[in-house]
């Protein structure tokens, strides 16, 4: 029985692809955020396995990182007891509400999609129509659940903005059916870049491991990592223009500490890049030790992972049926006799 308080509290929905180990760049520009949201919303938190093969994925890594990426969200502080958690191909309505949704979004519009114009040119060799509906999948996931807040980084934006725009024309086609969403993007973690060219987002599916920090790394490799990271030859810390690896490790100092860009410029006033990075690179790997331990100590107990994955899809399911229903009911599906 859902409570009142339950009742009133807005809801959340977010996920992240298996499509590699997650990164800080996940960390920071979502999961925090969403550990910090659940104690106020009603969280929904999704392993979007079903967007991860619009890229080729290996079937045996693909399955071990969708149950690595529960692991994950919950190491991360994401409490099963507060909020939901499940695997996105657990819940058939998602794929079932993607189809409707697809002939309720214009090809023009799919076209605009930042995220498509990118992924085709890395994956030149397989142009598929998943990675051209994506946006569509994750309208679906969203509006599922009649979600009012989604928080993304801010390379989702555009995404966000089209499942508003599905919402609203199916909504004035059909009669209200879905909660219009709105993003939620924290400042410092919006965007993470690459440590080797950061000029670039940082991507767990980038084919160099040294552009990205893997929340599950070791504690050398990230000092390692950070240590290498691509900055200008200057040797002033400082937040300006033209100085893109210095801002962004200081983006990333800034979102593990708290402090401000003003306070870390005082903070290594006078000191050189060795002495930041080394810094940084510490910090990051204090900062993820916690998670990194208690990854390692929920990875062998797949039994109780696995417990929190049916619970989650079987309350998720429940959620999505109902949405779904009025959805086939208002576009006019034959109801299946009882
Ligand atoms: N570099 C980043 N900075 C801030 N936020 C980021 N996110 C991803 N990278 C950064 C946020 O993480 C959430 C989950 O992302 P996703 O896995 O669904 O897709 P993505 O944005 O395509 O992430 P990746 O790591 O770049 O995956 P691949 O390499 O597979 O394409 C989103 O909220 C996203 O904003």
């Amino acid at each position: 029985m859902e409570t009142n308080t339950e009742i009133k509290r807005k809801r959340i929905f977010s996920g992240v692809q298996p499509s590699g180990v997650l990164t800080i760049g996940n960390y920071l520009g979502a999961i925090k955020n969403w550990v910090t949201l659940q104690d106020d919303y009603e969280c929904i938190y999704c392993v979007v396995d079903m967007h991860a093969i619009t890229v080729r994925q290996t079937p045996a890594d693909l399955r071990r990182r969708t149950l690595e990426g529960l692991a994950l969200y919950i190491a991360c502080g994401i409490d099963p007891q507060k909020s939901t958690m499940f695997v996105q191909s657990h819940v058939p309505a998602h794929a079932e509400l993607s189809w409707v949704l697809s002939c309720n979004t214009m090809f023009g519009e799919l076209s605009r999609m930042t995220q498509f114009k990118d992924k085709s040119q890395k994956h030149a060799d397989n142009i598929n129509a998943g990675l051209f509906t994506y946006p569509v999948l994750m309208a679906a996931d969203i509006l599922l659940y009649q979600t009012d807040v989604v928080p993304v980084g801010i390379d989702q934006k555009q995404h966000i903005e089209i499942a508003r725009d599905i919402a609203e024309r199916f909504n004035g086609v059909y009669g209200d059916t879905f909660v219009i969403p709105e993003p939620y993007i924290s400042k410092t973690g919006m965007k993470i870049t690459s440590l080797t060219d950061p000029t670039k987002k940082m991507s767990k599916s980038d084919p160099n491991p040294n552009s990205y920090i893997q929340i599950i790394e070791t504690r050398d490799e990230t000092i390692k990592k950070v240590k290498r990271a691509v900055t200008d030859s200057g040797s002033e810390v400082k937040f300006e223009e033209g100085k893109d690896g210095i801002c962004n490790l200081m983006n990333i100092y800034s979102a593990f500490t708290g402090k401000s860009y003003d306070d870390i410029e005082k903070e290594f006033e006078g000191k050189g890049y060795g002495d930041f990075k080394l810094a940084v690179g510490e910090t990051c790997a204090d900062k993820l030790q916690p998670v990194r331990d208690e990854f390692a100590r929920l990875s062998a107990d797949k039994a109780y992972l696995e417990g929190i994955m049916k619970e989650g899809a079987d309350r998720a399911a429940y959620l999505a049926r109902k949405t779904l229903s009025k959805v086939y009911r208002k576009v006019g599906f034959y109801a299946k006799p009882q």
